[in-house]
């Protein structure tokens, strides 16, 4: 499959400093921050820098060094803001069927209180 990613999401507007953002951690090759539209007590977003579309392009396409990164600060996230005791969800929208917004990819960090059972019935 060939992707197109789009300079121009909210995103990488972010990650060229060109928007603000509250950032929660930064690292080599990721970035997390809080989501605007929270859903949780606890809802940050982690992306990668690279211009990755969504899971499925970054696993293809990224390094090593991008993956082993975004890995580890996913998980230090759900430890700095204290997810580790009573859990967490994490989630990573793609395309049409993921009713995915911005087309950077991203991990939703949520916890904080309970999260109900995982994807509501199909309608
Ligand atoms: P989705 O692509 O559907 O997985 O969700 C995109 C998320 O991005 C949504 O929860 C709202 C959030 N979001 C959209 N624009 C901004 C923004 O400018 N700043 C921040 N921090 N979050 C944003």
């Amino acid at each position: 499959m060939a992707y197109h990613y789009d300079d121009q999401n909210i995103f990488a507007k972010i990650l060229r400093g060109e928007i603000p953002n509250d950032t929660v951690l930064e690292t080599e090759h990721s970035l997390a921050f809080r989501d605007i539209q929270p859903q949780a007590p606890v809802h940050v977003l982690v992306i990668p820098k690279g211009p990755y579309v969504c899971y499925d392009h970054f696993a293809q396409a990224a390094s090593d060094a991008e993956i082993a990164d975004f890995t580890r600060t996913i998980g230090a996230v759900c430890e700095s803001e204290g997810l580790q005791e009573n859990g967490y969800r994490i989630i990573s929208n793609a395309g049409e069927a993921g009713v995915q917004e911005v087309p950077h990819l991203h991990i939703h960090v949520l916890g904080g209180r309970g999260l109900g059972r995982m994807l509501e019935p199909a309608r």
